[in-house]
């Protein structure tokens, strides 16, 4: 198969239509990203502490509000000219969400390819057993949360780490606030802590899991972070196996979110079914080598 082959990716529009299949940003086009990339402010030593012991973290102004207000009237203009293209995750999860769109959006790829947002990814990623680590690039997807009148619904309690082919730890979320954004909303929750107790296993539907009702003793033996005020810039990031939700969005405003996913450049695939892994051909028990997967952050 030609790289050119190989790099293609498609994914299922909501409503079933047949829709184009997406390039993975070319070598050439990331470095040019990298000379040009959205400002994203560092990750400080409290921060990274603060993610290590409690997996999660929120991080006030990772990009300017002026900037996230810019991604927010794309984000309309995309609403508006794009079917949500999402994984069945997203179609169950309570929210819309049109994924990869780094894939055909520059401006959203200057943030998802920027060499400083993977480098706070590599960084928080980091603990004293992997040493340090260099994060892949591994998604990247608009979320619109519609007032819960017309649609928008609660994300229920749930792992990410359970559901990718990948044989370690380490994976996370930047989720990124576009808007400003009270806790009614539908601010991300999180299970404190949760990312040191293991996995939960998976259920027969992608996300049609509350974690939370099925194992009483997780709540019983944890606490709960503190419902959150959002300003447009800021952003939350999760470890994949901390549990965490997002209740419905009672207001009638829409919350947009840009969230990106990194994974640890060590991680080797397993070859676990997963409907975004399934179609790139990766050798089982090998490093993630794919052109949508570049490695972005170092430090
Ligand atoms: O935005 C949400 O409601 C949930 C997002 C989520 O579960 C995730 O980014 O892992």
């Amino acid at each position: 198969m030609s790289t050119q082959e190989m790099s293609k990716d498609e994914f299922t529009a909501e409503d079933g239509r047949d829709v184009p299949r997406y390039q993975a940003l070319s070598r050439s086009e990331i470095e040019k990203i990298a000379e040009n990339p959205i400002e994203v402010r560092d990750v400080t030593e409290d921060e990274r502490s603060f993610y290590y012991e409690h997996g999660w973290v929120k991080l006030p102004e990772l990009i300017s509000p002026e900037q996230a207000a810019e991604f927010a009237r794309l984000a309309e203009e995309i609403e508006a000219s794009e079917p949500p293209l999402a994984l069945p995750a997203h179609q169950d999860a309570g929210f819309r969400a049109w994924s990869q769109v780094s894939m055909r959006h520059e401006e959203f790829a200057r943030l998802c390819y920027a060499p400083n947002l993977g480098k706070v990814a590599a960084k928080l990623m980091s603990n004293p057993y992997f040493g340090k680590r260099q994060a892949l690039r591994s998604s990247d997807t608009l979320q619109r949360k519609a007032p819960e009148k017309t649609g928008g619904a609660p994300t229920d309690w749930h792992q990410d780490v359970t559901y990718f082919p990948l044989d370690r730890d380490g994976m996370l979320v930047v989720w990124i606030a576009l808007v400003d954004m009270t806790p009614d909303m539908g601010t991300m929750r999180f299970v404190d802590k949760s990312h040191h107790m293991g996995r939960f296993g998976l259920s027969p539907s992608f996300l049609d899991n509350n974690l939370l009702d099925v194992f009483p003793g997780i709540a019983e033996n944890s606490t709960i972070s503190p419902p959150l005020t959002m300003r447009a810039g800021d952003a939350t990031v999760h470890d994949a196996g901390t549990i965490h939700s997002a209740p419905s969005n009672t207001t009638d405003r829409k919350r947009w979110v840009y969230a990106c996913g990194y994974i640890p450049a060590d991680a080797r695939y397993t070859g676990g079914k997963h409907p975004a892994y399934d179609r790139l051909n990766l050798p089982v028990g090998e490093p993630l080598n794919h052109p949508t997967m570049p490695l972005v952050g170092t430090f």
